[in-house]
This record gives structure tokens, sequence and C-alpha cells, in this order.
């Protein structure tokens, strides 16, 4: 029995090792994603265990439930812990491949003819950026945040319409998407609000891009979007070489905000939330966050994530209040509220993470509050499955993002923060 133990976890490690080093594009053929319920203190032990036994693509622990997502030759030791430890657990997609496969097949785009109903990678991004930088000289320009592992830039799109009094310092909000590479829905989304900003006849969208001297990136880790893209669909990390055989540090744990203290990892091959060697140790927070530093008259920094369909406030490592934590939470009410006219969802929050999600330490979110005061911070997780969002559907969040960011500026116009 221990022998067939050694040999099986031999070749469970044999095969994520090799599976780390992806050529093509990984199937996840047999893949199966479980829902466990149970006692959160086992849950959290069978997902650790599982993480060192093996690359465990995806993991989600909150309280009494956990989500994991099991390659084919560790169903049978993952459902042996599972009942060893009095767990109950659920196949929620028998074959995950079959959700990749639809992307890749269905709603995936090249080329020059930008649309909101497909996922572009980040070339084509980019070229969208600059198009629109080139048709709009007058009110927009493009604008590099940083760099990245492989040589890449961060662009982004700054709008900045002119205004009557040059001298005007109108207030400055910042937009960050896509800092998990596999999170989709949220470049897509930011280019489609970007859009909306640039091309809308509703005059409460020209207002609101007029009030403003946006600095807007669609995709923070482009390097992680373009693996995950071409590569590995479950990819969230950056994809710098640590000094093992593993790559990438979770960018929403690497900023110099209480580092490492709550929801990170220094196992450099956990593929969700390793920290990195130090805070700031990936060039990609590191100059953005320079980047951000600089802006003076930061009035707004709004993160996008999916896709637990909820709205945090800072922390999110601690269930201590902000100063103006009222406000906030009024604020992201009617964020929600405009947002729930679109399609009539409805999202958790606002809250912090601590309350609602998880306690994460090292995201962008609490460093820009903390190191830098900036009164309005936001941290919206859209919605999906799994990562999954049908590309005909774009829209559908690209119009509740619209709306929850009128509804934002509107409560904050209204207790006077511009
Ligand atoms: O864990 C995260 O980084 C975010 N959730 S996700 O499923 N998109 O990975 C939550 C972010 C909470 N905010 C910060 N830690 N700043
Ligand atoms: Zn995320």
């Amino acid at each position: 029995m221990f022998l067939l133990h050694f040999l099986l976890v031999t070749s469970v490690l044999q095969l994520s090792y090799t599976a780390s080093i992806q050529d093509e594009y990984k199937t996840y053929k047999g893949y199966k994603l479980y829902r466990v319920v149970g006692d959160s203190q086992e849950i959290l032990k069978l997902i650790k265990m599982m993480n060192q036994l093996a690359e465990i693509p995806f993991y989600d622990a909150r309280g009494a439930r956990g989500d994991i997502l099991i390659a084919p030759e560790l169903v049978q030791i993952f459902e042996e812990r599972v009942r060893l430890a009095n767990l109950q657990a659920n196949v929620e997609i028998g074959d995950y491949s079959e959700i990749i496969r639809s992307e890749k097949t269905g709603s995936r785009r090249k080329g020059s003819d930008f649309s909101w109903t497909a996922y572009y990678d980040v070339d084509d991004i980019y070229k969208y950026l600059q198009n629109v930088s080139k048709s709009h000289p007058d009110s927009t320009e493009l604008v590099v945040g940083g760099q990245t592992y492989e040589g890449r830039q961060i662009l982004g799109l700054r709008i900045n319409t002119p205004s009557e009094n040059k001298s005007d310092n109108k207030p400055v909000v910042f937009i960050e998407s896509g800092i998990h590479a596999r999170e989709w829905i949220t470049p897509a989304t930011t280019t489609y609000f970007i859009n909306e900003l640039l091309t809308s006849n509703n005059p409460d969208v020209t207002a609101l891009r007029d009030q403003f001297d946006w600095h807007i990136f669609p995709t923070v880790n482009p390097d992680g979007y373009h693996y995950s893209m071409t590569r590995d669909r479950m990819w969230r990390k950056t994809r710098s070489k640590s000094s093992t055989y593993c790559y990438g540090a979770d960018p929403n744990r690497n900023w110099d905000h209480n580092w490492l203290q709550h929801g990170a990892t220094n196992n450099p091959c956990d593929y969700q939330t390793y920290g990195g060697s130090k805070p700031f140790s990936e060039v990609e927070t590191r100059t953005l966050s320079e980047y951000i530093a600089s802006l003076e008259n930061l009035l707004a920094y709004v993160a996008f994530h999916s896709d637990a369909q909820i709205l945090l406030v800072p922390y999110s490592d601690s269930v201590e209040h902000t100063d103006n934590y009222d406000d906030l939470v009024q604020i992201g009410k009617t964020s929600l509220e405009y947002g729930r006219q679109v399609n009539g969802e409805e999202y958790g929050g606002p809250a912090t993470a601590a309350e609602i999600l998880y306690k994460a330490s090292g995201g962008s979110m609490d460093w820009v509050r903390e190191k830098l005061g900036t009164p309005i911070v936001y941290t919206y997780e859209l919605r999906g499955s799994y990562f999954h969002w049908p590309a005909e559907k774009i829209n559908e969040q690209g119009d509740e993002v619209t709306q929850m960011l009128l509804g934002l500026f509107k409560e904050a116009k209204n207790l006077g923060y511009y």
C-alpha cells in the first residue's frame, strides 16, 4: 500500500513537473471541477494537501465550501482524502476541457476588426488602444504604466478631454484590469468602457468622460494574459522565472502592504497566491506602483476582477474599516443599484474582502489606499462561471460596468468628493 502510494505520488509529481512547461494549449482533458462542503478547516487542509502533491490550477476556499480543479490522475487520491476528512464533494464540471474547447473555437479572434463579441490577445488590445489614440488625438493619448518580465509594456489610454479653462487640473481616475491573467472578462469590459466613454451619445456618459482625467489600463499583467490565451487558460500569475522550476507570482499579492501576511504563500509553485520573493519583486507591480504614485490629484482607483460578483472596499486583510468606510459603502451601494438596473443582477457587498470573501494581503487596492491615501478605492469582482463568460455576452457586462461607474461617481459627487 505504501509503495503504491509512493509510486502514485511520484508519477503525479512527474506529470505536474512536465505540465509546468507548456508548449501547446493545455486541454484540461478529463479535469473535474469539484465543490467540497463541510468543515472549513478540513477544506483548507485538503486544499493544502493537494497543493503539496501537485500543481492545482484552481482552488477557492470560502468558509464551509471549497472549489477545486482536479486532474484525472489525481481523482482517486482526492476522493479518498475527501472521504477520510468527512467532507462531501460534488462534481460541478465533469470535463473542464469542454469549456476550454468552446472558447478556443468560438470566441477568440485576431485582427484589426476589434469588437466586443470576442476575446482578443494583448497585441490586438494594444492595437485597439493605438487606433483609438490616433482617432481621438485631442482627447486621448497612449500611456505606459510599466514594464513586464517578458519585455512588454503595460499600455493604457489616458482620456482627458480639453476643458475651457486649460489650467484646470481634473481629478484623476485610475482603472486597473486584468491583473489576474485568466479573468478575461475584465480587459474586455474595460475596452468596452473606453469605447462607451468615447462614442456614447448618452449625456451622462459624456459628462462622466469630461469630468475626469482617466488613466485606463485594460491588461496590467499582459505576459500572464497572453500565456492564458495561448498556453494555459487557468494561468493567473505573472511569468517571471523563480529560482525553482516554477513560474510567476500573484500580482495581487505582491504589493508592499502587509506583504505575505494573509491569504498568500511563499511557495513559488503555487498556481494562485505566491506572493513573490519580496514585496514588489515583480517588475509589473513595481513599475505600475511608481506610475500610480506619480499621479497628482488621484481621486479614485478602481480594480476589476472576476468572478465572485461582489464589490470590495479596502482593506482586504483586516476587518478594520477605513475612516471613510461609510461613504465608500454608500457610494458602492448606488454603484451596484445602477448596475442592477441593467440586467437585474445583484452583487454582494460593498464590504471588505475579509468580511465577505477571504483575507488577502499584498493587493493593489490596499497599497493604493494605505500608501497614497486615495479616497475612493474599490475592487469589482465581475460575473462568470470559473472565469468563463460567453464572448457574445461581453456587452452585457460592459453595460453593467458603465452604469456601475456612473452610479459610483454620481454618489461620490453627492457626498462632495469632487
Ligand atoms: O484574491 C484576489 O486577489 C481577488 N479575488 S480573485 O478571485 N479575482 O482572485 C480578491 C481581491 C481582494 N482585494 C485585494 N486583495 N486587494
Ligand atoms: Zn482576480
